[in-house]
């Protein structure tokens, strides 16, 4: 199998982002970001998806977080679209629940072609480790539209606002790992009956 990595670097005036990826890795993670609580969020994507991520950001957050979280969904997504490649053969769908003492989330994705965000957390907080937690939604928005997938989002219980998302983000690794295995059954099969995604 050809190897499934990307390399992509994205400057803007506000954020210069490098993410590097490897979707077959073993959830090796380096993060230099400048918004820590984020850098966690992300080391759960690369543990419980498998997938090694090497990402770098330097963002004006002297203004706030912002910038920095959106751009990264962006770059990440991008990154990502380009390490699946053509999706021959990969499961396609992908999904997890994932608990944390009270809290419980489910993520469901698809590797649709088609950009679309469906997020449902009921933060208890708005604030948890000095992170917005309204921000996690720029983040996922910024991936959906730039790795043209579908992804459905849902915390269904939880009373702690950082197991709130954590579980979250733990969902979406273990699903996102789910989309992107190789099926034996569909070895060289696009997995659509329209022929492309
Ligand atoms: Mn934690």
């Amino acid at each position: 199998m050809a190897e499934r990595k990307a390399r992509v670097e994205r400057n803007t005036l506000e954020t210069q982002i490098t993410v590097e990826i490897n979707l077959d890795g073993t959830g090796k993670a380096r993060f230099d970001t400048g918004v820590p609580f984020l850098d966690h969020m992300m080391d759960q994507i690369a543990r419980h998806g498998l997938i090694d991520l090497d990402i770098t950001c330097k963002g004006d957050t002297y203004i706030d977080d912002h910038h920095t979280v959106e751009d990264i969904g962006i770059t990440l997504g991008q990154a990502f679209k380009q390490a699946v490649g053509d999706k021959k053969g990969i499961r396609r769908y992908g999904h997890a629940y994932v608990p944390l003492d009270e809290a419980l989330s489910r993520v469901v994705i698809d590797l649709s072609g088609r950009p679309g965000l469906c997020m449902n957390i009921p933060y208890t907080r708005a604030v948890v480790g000095g992170f917005d937690v309204d921000l996690f939604e720029e983040f996922f928005r910024g991936f959906v539209n730039h790795s043209m997938t579908t992804v459905h989002i849902d915390n269904l219980k939880g009373k702690n606002t950082h197991h709130q998302i954590e579980t979250v983000y733990k969902a979406f690794g273990r699903a996102l790992r789910m989309t992107i295995e190789m099926d034996e059954r569909m070895a060289g099969i696009m997995p659509s009956t329209k022929g492309a995604l």
